[in-house]
């Protein structure tokens, strides 16, 4: 089995820290975006949309999509229950991390790519948009804190994936001065208490 993986990617440090988190070691194998090493067609193989993570097991089958891996990971390894301990909390998790998905992680990454040097010559680049992903970004967040106040985590009372996407959107912000604005005190604590555990840098 093997993990293809990229350091700096939010899509493969929401697997890293979900296997950090269940205490699983899945051997991984850096793909150097720097270099393109994913565009080529050797990588294309694996994903055809030259994307990490990626996960290759021992017979070849090849899974992509961060929360895909992790799902699998789940029915393998069902404790710590990661995406919800019954049927109502399943749908709950589900339902939370894809509203951190789409509101706030993809928007944020909207942003980076949309208004930092680092995109130059990679895409094409606009600026607009950039800014009204950070626009839409800022007001899921405040919504985040509504829905935060007196719980200790996004879904359940467990940590779960839709904490770690809310997590690793919020950290892609940083990149490009996305903060979580001083106001919001209950998505503030949380960043505190998720930021805390030890599996954060993972
Ligand atoms: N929906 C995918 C997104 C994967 C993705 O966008 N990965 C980024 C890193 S966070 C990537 O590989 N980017 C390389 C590129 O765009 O060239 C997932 O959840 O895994």
């Amino acid at each position: 089995m093997k993990l293809y993986d990229l350091a700096a990617g939010s899509n493969p440090r929401r697997v890293r820290i979900y296997l950090a988190e269940k205490g699983i070691e899945v051997p991984s194998q850096p793909v150097d975006m720097m270099k393109r090493e994913n565009e080529q067609p050797e990588y294309r193989k694996i994903n055809p949309f030259g994307k990490m993570p990626a996960l290759e097991l021992d017979d070849g089958t090849i899974l992509t999509e961060s929360m895909a891996i992790c799902r699998y990971f789940e029915e393998l390894n069902p404790e710590p229950p990661m995406f919800g301990r019954n049927p109502l909390e399943k749908a709950q998790v589900e339902m939370w991390n894809r509203r951190a998905e789409l509101n706030v992680l993809i928007p944020v990454a909207m942003c980076f790519q949309h208004t930092s040097d680092f995109w130059i010559g990679r895409l094409e680049q606009h600026k607009g948009w950039g800014e009204a992903s950070r626009a839409n970004a800022l007001a899921s967040m405040a919504i985040f804190d509504e829905h935060l106040k007196g719980r200790e985590f996004v879904a359940s009372d467990d940590y779960t994936v839709a904490d770690i996407t809310l997590q690793c959107g919020i950290l892609l912000g940083k990149g490009v001065a996305l903060k979580i604005p001083e106001e919001l005190e209950n998505l503030t604590a949380w960043w505190g208490r998720v930021t805390s555990r030890p599996t954060a840098r993972a």
